[in-house]
């Protein structure tokens, strides 16, 4: 027997059904919802391993008072007198809340009340601020409303999908896999994608075009040009629905194609293909996430690319669109209890006084903030310089995602109080707050998320709560209630918050506003607790509307128009000192999950890439002495420093780097790379540039490279590089610096708080440099250690399954100390299907066998037959062993 739960995925904004089973014995099992219209079924290789996450290790389990247990009443009327106290000195700006795309919608309405509404200020920014803020601002612009006009089934009925700055393969999985199916399904659809490296997104793409870093404008200034010089545009449309399509087409400077090609960084051909693509095709969806978002000209990149649509009235029909993914599983819920300093609630505007007044009239609210408050990197530059006095971090770990992070981090240690509400105690963030409160998590609390195509999904609890863990809404109701507001914070449950948000967001609508789910103003528990996904808008009294927004080309500015947005480009952001020659790009990898509080859980999920890492070309690394598995200094303007693993390849073109954003002072000695990028923000939406930073690059020079894989986390690392990553049995790391002075056996046995009399396995090579101990007790493996002068040559997941394996007396200890199996045991190689554990090595063999296909290689091995993450991979593989059977 077991228990089944739907709920939705807590990972990226595609938001996923998920069915949670628990088992008698207590088990947690996950599978796709088959009935979510927004995955029917699948899941990637994060949702499915969702089960392996939710153990109890490291989880904050009680509040605590500076790192001292403390009981819930003890800590909450500390955060609330604090709070109070120092905006009766100092004035309600002289505090902030720091939230999260990953709070649930009731948790960040909550919040937003209380900060906006009866606190009286408009210093609550989230993390959306890094992620979605310049797309909200070009929305506002373009349509007079942050409404993302299409939906998912767009992606399908699409002739040609334009994937802007979205490693989609890797980051919306699921909706990469859809619009793969309809691909195969109808060849003739084109998918190209833009951005300036490869990635396994661009494995499905007809066109690949490596934009400069920031060349976008640029591309789509110049793909407008193209389609009014060919008369692709809709003159009714653009006559009947829009203003300013004169003046953007001033703004788009007359460019010859050589012009063009120099300021995108694309040839000349691929520019003409991509541009007579778009011309002729009637159905084109443009999708556009970070790479479009994350720049200083983030909010022009968003208004270029939507110009594009409106002038050739490509909007909310069937397969047309422009499109921004959402990246956390509720940045669009977010917005719409507007979470954002500049924004109210509800989609209205924090400037425009009705809005403001029908908001405090809805609240019944002592005051209404009458101005945005302080947008992220601001509110930070306030914490360090005094203004804010008061701080409270929710479901963000900002000493590692914020740019600048290393002077996040010295503010928020300088800041007199400051409240971190987290599942889990050891985050970089977590570690510097006065009051820790621990917060339920994914499986734990209730509550709804919207994804990127505006559909909201509940979330259902299936599991007890660990220790004293609460809700985040029920913190912040609760802190609200003790800074005197009880009337207005006495929510029983999550089912009141969302009927209050509904309400609100009918309240004096009447299609004036986008965001309108008045229909579920009077939810009661019950039909909460039955709620099935749904899209926005629903109004009250209107039967399920169309699910687009624009078809009738009205939009939400007050003359009911859009606007055309010029959008010269400018090289802002590029200035480039000469001594920093290397453009840092950021950004993910296929099985973490940002500050990996979460993913870093799970062993096959870890396995995938274990540390942290720069794609270089191999052309700039020969010229700088750098070879594949070198470690490199990667170092920034602010003088601070990060040392990660070399892997050439010529997906990265020259000039550029990409290192991902998921290594943490938790996981790595110098990973945490926002520590290298400045906090140069696009002036409109407030976005950092988190994708283009300047940054020099140099090989590390180590004395010794050492790999280990040990049962216990070993303590006090004192080598100057390592990064750990979680395995069955135990972890893997990788290290290098110094030999110690006394040795490496007494350097483990101290790291791992060893008792003396184990059974040790030793061997030195004849120069004293390459090094092997493994340390056994009775029948297990409890560690094994490889020293080398150059990049430890050791199968790493042979290694780390040793920790599983029996050792019984007598079976020789020489395979350990070899670091290979014995013959008849093959070694997998590098995971790259982690659903079934199929290593690189399996899959080229199958290649190599004669497998030619996907579905050939899934028969033979397995990879690749579950959630499908990693088939870009098994092609690539397989196209690899295509080339070399051929040449
Ligand atoms: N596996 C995984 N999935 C995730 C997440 C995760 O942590 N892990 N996080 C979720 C979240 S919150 C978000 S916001 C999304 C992000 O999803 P994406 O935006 O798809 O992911 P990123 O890797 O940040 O960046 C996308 C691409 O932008 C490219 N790029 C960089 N500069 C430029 C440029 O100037 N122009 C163009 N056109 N492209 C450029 C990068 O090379 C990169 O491949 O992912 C969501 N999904
Ligand atoms: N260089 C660089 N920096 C980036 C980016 C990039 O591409 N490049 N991307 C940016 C983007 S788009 C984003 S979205 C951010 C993400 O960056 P963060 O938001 O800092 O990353 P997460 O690891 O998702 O942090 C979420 C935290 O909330 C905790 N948590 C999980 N569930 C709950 C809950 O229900 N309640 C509470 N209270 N806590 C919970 C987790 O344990 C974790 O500590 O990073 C940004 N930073
Ligand atoms: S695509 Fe993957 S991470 Fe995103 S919601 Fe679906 S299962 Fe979760
Ligand atoms: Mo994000």
């Amino acid at each position: 027997m077991s228990t089944e739960t739907r709920t939705t995925c807590p990972y990226c904004g595609v938001g996923c059904g998920v069915i949670a089973s628990v088992d008698d014995a207590g088990k947690v099992s996950v599978r796709g919802d088959p009935d979510h219209p927004a995955n029917f079924g699948r899941l990637c290789s994060k949702g499915s391993a969702l089960a392996e996450t939710l153990d109890l290790d490291g989880r904050a389990l009680y509040p605590e008072i500076q790192g001292e247990r403390a009981g819930w009443d003890q800590a909450l009327d500390l955060v609330a007198e604090t709070f109070s106290r120092t905006i009766a000195e100092h004035g309600p700006d002289s505090v902030a809340f720091y939230v999260s795309g990953q709070l649930l919608t009731e948790d960040y309405y909550v919040a937003n009340k209380l900060m906006k509404g009866f606190i009286g200020s408009g210093n609550i920014d989230t993390n959306s601020r890094l992620c979605m803020a310049s797309s909200v601002a070009g929305h506002r612009r373009a349509f007079g409303s942050d409404t993302v006009p299409g939906c998912y089934e767009d992606l399908e009925l699409a002739d040609l999908v334009v994937l802007v700055g979205s490693n989609m393969a890797w980051c919306h999985p699921v909706l990469y896999q859809r619009l793969a199916a309809a691909k195969a399904a109808r060849p003739t659809m084109k998918v190209v994608v833009i951005d300036p490296r490869r990635t396994a997104t661009s494995d499905l793409a007809d066109l690949h075009l490596s934009v400069r870093p920031d060349g976008d404008v640029a591309l789509f200034n110049g793909l407008l040009a193209h389609l009014v010089e060919t008369g692709k545009t809709d003159e009714a449309f653009v006559g009947a629905h829009t203003t300013g399509f004169a003046d953007a087409l001033l703004a788009v400077s007359r460019q010859t194609m050589a012009e063009l090609s120099e300021a995108t960084g694309v040839s000349g051909m691929l520019l003409r293909q991509f541009f007579w693509l778009f011309g002729q095709t009637e159905k084109v969806v443009t999708c556009y996430s970070q790479g479009v978002n994350q720049s200083a000209v983030g909010t022009d990149k968003v208004n270029a690319i939507v110009n594009c649509h409106l002038a050739t009235g490509r909007i909310g029909q069937p397969g047309m669109g422009p499109f921004s993914l959402t990246g956390q599983p509720n940045a669009m819920g977010g917005r719409e209890v507007g979470g954002l300093a500049n924004m109210l609630a509800a989609h209205m505007a924090i400037e425009n006084p009705a809005d403001r007044d029908r908001v405090q009239r809805f609240w019944n609210a002592p005051v209404i903030s009458n101005k945005a408050g302080l947008k992220a990197v601001d509110m930070f530059d306030a914490v360090a310089d005094g203004r804010i006095k008061a701080l409270w971090i929710m479901s963000t770990n900002p000493v590692v995602s914020m740019p600048d992070a290393d002077r996040v981090k010295a503010a928020i240690k300088a800041c007199p109080f400051v409240v971190v509400s987290d599942m889990q105690k050891n985050t970089d963030t977590a570690r510097l707050a006065h009051v820790l409160l621990p917060a339920t998590g994914w499986g734990e609390k209730s509550g709804t998320v919207t994804n990127s195509e505006r559909r909201i999904s509940r979330q259902r609890s299936f599991l007890e709560v660990p220790g004293e863990a609460r809700p985040d809404w029920w913190q912040l109701a609760e802190i609200g209630k003790r800074m005197g507001f009880a009337p207005h914070f006495s929510f029983p449950s999550p089912a009141e918050i969302f009927a209050e948000h509904a309400a609100l967001s009918g309240f004096e609508n009447d299609g004036a506003r986008d965001f309108d789910i008045g229909a579920y103003a009077d939810i009661d528990a019950e039909r909460y607790e039955g709620l099935t996904p749904f899209q926005w808008p629903q109004a009250a009294g209107s039967a399920g509307r169309d699910t687009r927004f624009f078809a009738d080309g009205r939009f939400y500015h007050p003359d009911g128009k859009a606007r055309f947005v010029a959008t010269p480009a400018s090289p802002r952001g590029l200035a480039q000192p000469s001594d920093l020659p290397f453009i840092l790009n950021t950004g993910r990898i296929r099985d973490h999950w940002h500050t990996m509080t979460r993913t870093g859980k799970s062993a096959r999920l870890s396995a995938h890439l274990a540390e942290p890492f720069a794609e270089i070309n191999p052309q700039d690394a020969a010229k700088l002495g750098i070879d594949d598995a070198d470690l490199v200094e990667i170092a920034g303007t602010a003088g601070a420093t990060a040392i990660v693993r070399a892997l050439l390849t010529d997906r990265q073109a020259q000039g550029g780097l990409f290192v991902p954003m998921h290594w943490t002072g938790e996981t790595a000695s110098r990973g945490r790379i926002d520590a290298l990028v400045p906090s140069m923000v696009d002036p409109i939406s407030g976005q950092p540039a988190l994708k283009s930073a300047r940054v020099s690059l140099r090989r590390f020079q180590a004395a010794r490279h050492v790999f280990l894989v040990t049962v216990a986390r070993p303590q006090d690392i004192d080598l100057d590089y390592w990064a750990i990553a979680k395995t069955d049995g135990g972890y893997r790391l990788e290290m290098a610096g110094d030999a110690p002075a006394d040795g490496w056996m007494s350097w483990l046995k101290y790291r791992l708080k060893l008792p003396d009399g184990m059974e040790i396995s030793h061997y030195r090579d004849t120069s004293g440099v390459d090094e092997r101990l493994a340390i056994f007790s009775e029948d297990r493996l409890l560690a094994a250690l490889y020293v080398s002068a150059l990049p430890v040559a050791v199968s790493r997941q042979w290694a780390a399954s040793q920790l599983t394996a029996t050792w019984p007396t007598g079976k020789p200890r020489s395979s350990i100390i070899a670091g290979r199996p014995s013959t008849h045991q093959p070694d997998k190689g590098a995971i790259v299907c982690s659903c079934h554990s199929v290593g690189i090595n399996e899959i080229a063999a199958a290649a190599r066998a004669g497998c030619r296909s996907l579905e050939a290689i899934g028969a033979a091995t397995r990879a690749g037959t579950n959630c499908g993450s990693c088939r870009p991979e098994i092609r690539r593989l397989i196209d690899a062993h295509h080339v070399l059977a051929a040449e």
